[in-house]
């Protein structure tokens, strides 16, 4: 299968058959044997035997740890594997006099085994900064400051030229909602990407595997060898550190003028929340123990985060259930129904985050904020009347639905519609609009596809945006489960009012 820019997502990241060659990777069966090697594994131990493939590990062993006993491959992965490798990882060895780490990991039934550097291209000493950087971060206790402090302290431990948190919204597109940088590079701050730009694949495997590094994006890949009946790719990279990029990715970031690239999952309730993205520009490599610090600060985040999005969600819902509890007070005091909703501080709007509404009560119809026209609205509710059964209906892609509705995205792209009385043209509804007109887009949606020397479209990811573009061309930002119930209790508080009028209108009758 060819990868390109309209099937991205299937491209199988975990199994490249090669890694990146700033380190080595020799994979053992569970005796010992080993399976498969990067090609680079010469360049690192020139005094190897040839034929590797097949040997047991341990007649290697001089040369992969110089001081240790002839199986303590075998033992680390025994304790390993009852301890956790996070107990064994990093194994500090020595390898023709410089520092090693021996990073280990499961794939399927074999053990990869990855030798990276033990020096980082940062001077901090992690082990000393971490804790003071950590305390620092969680000095605040409001939401934004704590993700500035994050991005900040995660600068502080790693020193890339640029660190963003990056948060994904309900449809998987990002923004850049925090960060620290060098003060000669543009800010991204505010900036929104497209969901492609991280494919469904990469989202899954960075909720399994916590940081992802990516140290020079002009180094050649290592190819993995192994006999001649299995194939490369079968070796699943999942855990692997080494694993190679994506040729897509590669040249995302070169696009980016970035070199090098370090990203930090964050996960809210097992899901994968957002990112702490790094970018440097020149090439960058942080040791084991640099990017397990940074994970630290990533995982103490996402706790954080658990904690504070909870109590922000509950600080939403109690936003919009003041607003209705209020409303409904007003309801029962004022004479009018439509005066209580639609004049004072509190309005109708307040119950949802929608910028217009309408209300449309006795043969009434009040404006809120930003609502199609009279026309317009007409034309609307003719179309609800004729064809939404449901007393309560929302979309965020009206124009999609009702066509006629594209003349009037800008404002109601997305539509919750609460039907009343459908005899008596009784509706209130409420409007968001197009969100491509309310976020900023990083890149030009109207730039044109880009052509190389042969004519050729390039394979660069800017591209896709075009498509991303179509596919959120008259849409609104979603409605929330919080809004949506928020109308519900609203509806029955309107209900409730409603009859207690007709009650009192009664009485005066009789
Ligand atoms: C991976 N894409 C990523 C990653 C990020 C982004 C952060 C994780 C790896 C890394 O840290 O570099 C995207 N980076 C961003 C964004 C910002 C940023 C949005 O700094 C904003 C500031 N990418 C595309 C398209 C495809 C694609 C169209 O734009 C597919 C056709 C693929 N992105 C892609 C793939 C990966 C990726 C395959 C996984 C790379 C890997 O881990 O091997």
């Amino acid at each position: 299968m060819t990868i390109d820019l309209t099937n991205c997502d299937r491209e199988p990241i975990h199994i490249p058959g090669s890694i990146q060659s700033h380190g080595f990777l020799i994979a053992i069966d569970r005796s010992g044997e080993i399976t498969y090697h990067s090609e680079n594994i010469k360049s690192f131990l020139p005094d190897l035997p040839p034929n590797l493939l097949g040997q047991n590990i341990a007649s290697i062993q001089p040369l992969i740890g110089k001081n240790e006993p002839p199986d303590f491959i075998l033992q680390l992965i025994t304790f390993g594997k009852t301890n956790g490798f996070e107990q064994t990882n990093p194994f500090n060895t020595d390898i023709r006099g410089n520092a090693f780490h021996l990073i280990i990991s499961e794939s399927g039934d074999n053990y990869l085994l990855e030798f990276e550097p033990a020096r980082s291209d940062n001077s901090t000493d992690v082990q000393r900064t971490i804790g003071r950087s950590i305390s620092e971060m969680l000095a605040d206790k409001n939401l934004q400051n704590l993700l500035n402090n994050s991005a900040a302290q995660v600068r502080n431990v790693i020193g890339y030229d640029r660190v963003m948190v990056y948060r994904f919204a309900d449809d998987g597109h990002g923004e850049v909602i925090s960060e620290s940088k060098n003060d000669d590079l543009e800010s991204w701050l505010g900036l929104h990407y497209p969901a492609s730009d991280i494919p469904k694949q990469a989202r899954e495997l960075y909720k399994k595997n916590l940081t992802r590094i990516i140290v020079d994006v002009n180094e050649l890949p290592s190819a993995i060898l192994t006999s001649a009946d299995d194939t490369a790719a079968s070796l699943d990279l999942t855990n692997s550190q080494l694993r190679a990029v994506s040729p897509i990715h590669i040249q995302y970031l070169k696009n980016m003028g970035v070199a090098s690239s370090f990203s930090i999952s964050l996960l809210y309730k097992q899901e994968l929340w957002g990112l702490i993205a790094c970018h440097n520009y020149t090439p960058r490599f942080i040791d084991f123990r640099s990017r397990e610090a940074a994970k630290l600060i990533g995982q103490i985040l996402s706790s954080a985060l658990e904690f504070r999005q909870d109590e922000e969600n509950q600080m939403v819902m109690e936003r919009y259930k003041s607003a209705v509890d209020q409303l409904s007070r007003l309801m029962l005091k004022d004479d009018s129904i439509e005066f209580a909703l639609t004049a004072n501080d509190v309005t109708l709007l307040d119950a949802t985050d929608a910028s217009g509404a309408v209300l449309m009560l006795e043969g009434n119809l009040i404006k809120l904020g930003q609502t199609p026209n009279d026309e317009q609205l007409k034309g609307l509710i003719g179309w609800v009347k004729a064809n939404i059964i449901d007393s309560l209906f929302y979309t965020t892609k009206l124009p999609g639905v009702y066509p006629p509705a594209n003349e009037f995205k800008d404002v109601a792209s997305g539509v919750m519609v609460y039907t009343l009385s459908r005899e008596l043209d009784e509706y209130v509804i409420w409007f968001k609009p197009e969100q491509l007109k309310t976020i900023k887009w990083a890149g030009n949606p109207d730039k044109p596809v880009e052509v190389d020397a042969n004519g050729n479209r390039t394979l660069s990811p800017r591209n896709s945006f075009e498509e991303w573009s179509e596919t959120v061309s008259a849409t609104s930002v979603p409605w929330s489960n919080e809004e949506v119930k928020s109308v519900i209790r609203l509806r029955s508080e309107l209900a409730y009012a409603l009859n207690q009028k007709a009650g009192a209108i009664r009485l005066l009758n009789e």
